[in-house]
């Protein structure tokens, strides 16, 4: 992570890193949706109050690591990307994990949004937490959002309020729904194959999706080595598929703990397990 990137996400609280996935993943991950599109549902979560109200509700898929091969391949080979190790590494310390199960959004012109949301510092919250000390920052969960199809200014998607990791009064209830104060939302532009990351705490959402091609946006969520944050999403004896993965992948896929945890080197490939904490 350099030193731009570094000074951009302390004072945002996300950024935006260009091209991260080649074309062929990109097109490896559509075609892996494309040939299980009767995997999608309508997302039960949404919170489209306000101006985020749409025609319909989103679509999410979920179960992608498991799906049969090639399909789960490259949503697989995400989850130690050997391109995101600095981003993780810089902002939740050596030692990480995937929380939840990796999920896609999608809908056509007029889907639903959702409210904005998120931790901000109101409250010190131990697991959704954003704090600098000693010139190192340190995230609580993480979101790392891949666009697998174009985001363009007006389109709508992925909404953030810049800076508010560190807010330090409740958002109000008109700016959480888009209707008040529009000018603090920030719609991201994105495309195909760039990657955000943002910390749990920034204020972030969806404005309804206005563009005549279907939203695709493919979310992994991180925490540090000590943290779990989504129940069931781990299991502490791995089920079978997951002796399928390379070293670094399972890495991934452990239990929260310290001692002994695995930890992935820069190479993307060999993992080590220091005796005490690194
Ligand atoms: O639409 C987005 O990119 C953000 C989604 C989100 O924050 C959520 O599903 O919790």
């Amino acid at each position: 992570m350099n030193d731009t990137e570094k000074f951009l996400f302390d004072l945002q609280g996300f950024i935006v890193v260009r091209e991260f996935l080649s074309p062929h993943e990109v097109k490896a991950l559509n075609d892996a949706f494309d040939a299980n599109w009767g995997e999608r549902r309508e997302d039960p979560i949404g919170d489209p109050s306000g101006n985020m109200a749409g025609l319909d509700k989103r679509g999410i898929f979920t179960g992608m690591l498991t799906w049969e091969q090639p399909h789960c391949q490259p949503f697989r080979d995400l989850l130690a990307h050997r391109k995101l190790l600095p981003y993780l590494d810089t902002l939740h310390g050596r030692g990480w994990k995937l929380d939840h199960e990796p999920f896609m959004i999608t809908g056509p012109k007029g889907i639903e949004g959702l409210r904005i949301h998120g931790t901000t510092n109101v409250l010190f919250n131990g697991s959704r937490f954003y704090a600098y000390s000693n010139g190192q920052m340190r995230c609580g969960l993480l979101v790392v959002q891949y666009t697998l199809h174009d985001q363009n200014p007006g389109d709508g998607g992925l909404c953030v309020i810049p800076g508010s990791h560190k807010a330090n009064f409740s958002c109000p209830p008109k700016i959480t729904t888009w209707e008040e104060h529009q000018e603090v939302v920030y719609q991201v532009p994105l495309k195909a194959g760039d990657m955000v990351i943002f910390s749990e705490n920034t204020l972030h959402g969806t404005l309804p999706w206005q563009a005549d091609h279907a939203r695709r946006a493919l979310l992994y969520r991180y925490t540090p080595k000590y943290l779990h944050y989504d129940g069931g999403t781990y299991e502490v004896n791995q089920p079978a598929w997951v002796s399928e993965l390379t070293a670094a992948q399972q890495a991934v896929l452990e239990p929260p703990y310290i001692y002994h945890h695995p930890l992935i080197e820069p190479d993307g490939e060999t993992v080590v397990r220091p005796r005490r904490e690194d």
